[in-house]
C-alpha cells in the first residue's frame, strides 16, 4: 500500500505567537473534488468506527484535536496510521477497508469526502468486501 499520509500545508508561528493556520485544497493538495464535509466527535476513548469501504467514495481524514488510530486494508496488506497532529491527513481511497480507533479523550475527526452521502456506497460486511476485491471492481495496484 502506498503511503497516503499527507502533511497538511501550516502557517503560523511558534506557540507564543498568534497559532496557526492549516489548509488544502481540492485538486491540488488532495487528488478530488469535495462536496462533503462531516465531523465525528464526543467519542469515548476505546471507541471503533468505521469497519467499512467505499465502492467509489474518496475521502481525506484529519485530527485537527486529538490522537485516532486508523487502520486501512486493502484486502491485502494493513496499515495503521496514527492521527495525532492538526498538520497530518489521510487520503482514504475507494476500494480500502477503514477502522477508526479512539485513544484521547476530546479527539475530533474531520473528513472532506468526494460526494454527497450515499449509504449505497458503503460496503459494510468484510466478505463481501473480499469479494469484491477478488472480482477485481477496483482494480487497485497498489
Ligand atoms: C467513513 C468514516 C471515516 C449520514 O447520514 N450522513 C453522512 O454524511 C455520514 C458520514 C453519515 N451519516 C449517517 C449514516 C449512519 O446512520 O450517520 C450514521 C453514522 O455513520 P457511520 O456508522 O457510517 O459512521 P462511521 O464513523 O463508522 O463512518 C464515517 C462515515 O460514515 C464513513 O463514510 O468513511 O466515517
Amino acid at each position: 500500500m502506498k503511503d497516503l499520509l499527507l502533511k497538511i500545508k501550516t502557517i503560523g508561528q511558534d506557540p507564543t505567537g498568534s497559532g496557526y493556520l492549516s489548509f488544502f485544497e481540492a485538486y491540488k493538495d488532495v487528488p478530488f473534488g469535495i462536496k462533503r464535509i462531516y465531523y465525528i466527535y464526543h467519542v469515548p476513548v476505546g471507541t471503533k468506527r468505521g469497519m467499512h469501504a467505499h465502492k467509489t467514495l474518496q475521502q481525506v481524514l484529519w485530527c485537527p484535536y486529538g490522537e485516532i488510530e486508523v487502520v486501512l486494508d486493502n484486502g491485502k496488506e494493513k496499515k495503521s496510521y496514527l492521527l495525532d497532529s492538526p498538520e497530518k491527513a489521510l487520503l482514504v481511497l475507494k476500494g480500502v477497508w477503514h477502522d477508526m480507533y479512539w485513544k484521547k479523550e476530546g479527539s475530533v475527526l474531520c473528513v472532506a469526502a468526494s460526494d454527497y452521502y450515499d449509504e449505497n456506497d458503503y460496503i459494510r460486511d468484510y466478505d463481501e468486501f473480499l469479494k469484491y476485491i477478488k472480482e477485481g471492481f477496483w482494480n487497485n495496484e497498489d
